[in-house]
């Protein structure tokens, strides 16, 4: 019997992540994270204009679509010195609340909620009793004893006719799964309105960006213009639109998300103690109200928690060629200097060495290269990223709305905050941020209304726009929040063209392999000591590793029309 259990692919995910674990005793005692697919974004930048960068990192990842785009220009106009018009900046920062809003939403129930929520115990629910219980956590219309009814006999001819599509490999009648058929019931049915839901909030990036996915930036602000009285502007009626979409968002965020959160997590407090990982945090921070260069007016604070210590904020200095650092120890890349020294990524190399195994095969080679992940480090530390950072170091630095939100849902779950270092604390957090940043997205449209009306219409600048009055060399780095967490892309510019590009990812800091010191990242770390019943279904793992919200696209990068990994790129055969 192979002496690890193996979850490959991960599914409800974006991308190819594999995991190994060691159980004994029901419990898992050590873990393997693997991205199996591989990267090859940072050759593709090579020598291309700086200002396209931004359309061709933004195609990293359909999901979090948007947020490569906004750290790549970042990069661009940090490494050039440009600072964007304030109407461009409260633009990107309404393209990025929408993001949020549909990326954490369907995290939730696309993603997540089938690891708590039993779909078949649904058909036992009573449709009277599921009706009372959604009536008493929100006001939420669509609650009738008859819609329940309606939709259970949707879900009754769908399991019946043995249909179940996408769900038909669940692990449904677990142990695990805890609760009653009433809120299984009501999960599912925010499964469908959620889905339905999460098509709107897009058309934001739509009407600022042109389209969604991968809406259009541009190097020195915003790509459209702005003119109330214009049809084909921005103009008072798509600002009207904007504002109800998001007024829509905040609905359902208010009124189903939150409360479906609360509803189901009292059931599952055990997770509190489970799934911690590593002790350590980091957020460059984001939506800046004063210009990126005034850190302290960031709606999203940055800075570090060490030691899960949130009486201190340590600082953050993304241009720190001491700060962060990533070593290829356990991965398939080469670095010239020695895999294993950390290299800061405006020094950063991507060059392939694949050694593993070729399928089929029972076992990665976890004492050698095992992973298409680079292994990222912030002063030697293992960080994890994510809405927990963010939520953690806004807490720690005493962000009076994430306090109040944060202790809000802490005392609604009657949980300490040492709850929140958990599997449960990271998708509580996911739903905290979320909340806020529907409330944030108001005061920005706001804003952006009452600066048109004040008569300043500016939404780029083209300061800096020609090669020529580049310097001959610069480098600058693009810090971002994206929704799975701490988001930088590192730029060298030459002579007008990109010399080196690095993009370190959330899910590279996340997902990636143990790194030289044999410290693990927060996949592995956060594995170890959670149950496991059944090695044949194991539903444990999902929870922990889904809290995270993992996205591999974004952490590595390309296949050939048949699957293979590209033999020859870089020059170098990869096996
Ligand atoms: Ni493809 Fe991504 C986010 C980024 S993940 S989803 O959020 O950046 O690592
Ligand atoms: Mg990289």
């Amino acid at each position: 019997m192979n002496p690890r259990l193996v979850v490959d692919p991960v599914t409800r995910i974006e991308g190819h992540l594999r995991i190994e674990a060691e159980v004994k005793d029901g419990r898992i005692v050590d873990a393997w994270s693997a991205g199996t697919m591989v990267r090859g974004i940072e050759i593709i930048l090579r020598d291309r204009d700086p200002r396209d960068a931004w359309a061709f990192t933004e195609r990293v990842c359909g999901v979090c679509t948007t947020v490569h785009a906004l750290a790549s220009v970042r990069a661009v106009e940090d490494a050039l010195g440009i600072a964007i018009p304030p109407n461009a900046e409260l633009i990107r920062n309404l393209m990025f609340c929408a993001q949020y809003l549909q990326d954490h939403v369907v995290h939730f129930y696309h993603l997540h909620a089938l690891d708590w929520v039993d779909l078949v115990s649904a058909l036992k629910a009573d449709p009277a009793e599921t009706s009372r219980i959604a009536q008493n956590i929100s006001p939420w219309p669509k609650s009738s004893p008859q819609y329940f009814r309606d939709l259970q006999k949707r879900l009754a001819a769908f399991v019946e006719g043995g249909q179940l599509g996408i769900f038909a490999r669940g692990y449904w009648g677990h142990p695990a799964y805890k609760l009653p058929p009433e809120v299984n019931l009501i999960g599912v049915a925010h499964y469908l309105e959620a889905l339905e839901w999460q098509k709107e909030i897009v058309k934001v990036h739509t009407i600022f960006g042109g389209k969604n996915p991968h809406p259009n930036y541009l190097v020195g602000g915003a790509p459209c213009s702005l003119n109330i009285d214009e049809a084909n502007a921005i103009n008072a009626e798509r600002l009207a639109y904007v504002g109800r979409l998001f007024e829509e968002a905040r609905r359902f965020v208010d009124q189903v998300y939150l409360p479906d959160l609360l509803a189901v997590a009292p059931y599952y407090l055990e997770w509190a103690e489970i799934g911690g990982g590593v002790t350590n945090y980091l957020c460059y921070g984001d939506l800046p109200t004063n210009g990126f260069a005034d850190v302290a007016q960031f709606k999203l604070p940055r800075g570090a928690v060490l030691d899960r210590d949130l009486t201190r904020v340590h600082p953050i200095d993304p241009h720190d060629p001491d700060g962060v650092r990533e070593a290829v120890s356990h991965s398939w890349y080469r670095y010239t200097g020695g895999d294993d020294q950390g290299l800061n990524p405006w020094w950063g190399e991507t060059t392939f060495n694949y050694t593993g195994p070729r399928p089929p095969y029972e076992n990665l080679n976890v004492g050698g290269k095992y992973s298409w992940l680079k292994t990222p480090r912030w002063k030697g530390r293992a960080m994890e990223v994510g809405p927990l950072a963010r939520m953690l170091v806004g807490y720690a630095a005493g962000h009076a709305e994430i306090r109040e939100a944060v202790t809000r849902t802490l005392a609604a779950l009657k949980a300490p905050p040492a709850a929140l270092f958990s599997t449960l604390g990271r998708t509580a957090a996911r739903g905290i941020e979320t909340q806020l940043i529907a409330r944030w997205a108001k005061e920005f449209s706001d804003q952006l209304l009452a600066n048109i009306r004040n008569g300043d219409s500016r939404t780029f600048t083209k300061e800096k726009w020609e090669p020529s009055t580049w310097p001959a060399e610069t480098r600058g780095v693009g810090a971002a929040e994206a929704p799975r967490g701490a988001l930088a892309h590192w730029i060298v510019i030459k002579s007008g063209r990109i010399g080196n590009y690095q993009l370190v990812v959330p899910t590279t800091w996340n997902g990636s392999p143990r790194d030289a010191y044999g410290q693990r990242s927060p996949y592995e770390a956060s594995l170890i000591g959670t149950p496991v019943h059944d090695p044949k279904q194991p539903l444990e793992i999902l929870r922990t590793v889904h809290s995270f919200d993992p996205c591999i696209a974004c952490a590595v990068h390309l296949y050939d029309d048949r699957g293979e990994p590209l033999p020859e790129a870089n020059g170098i055969p990869v096996a």
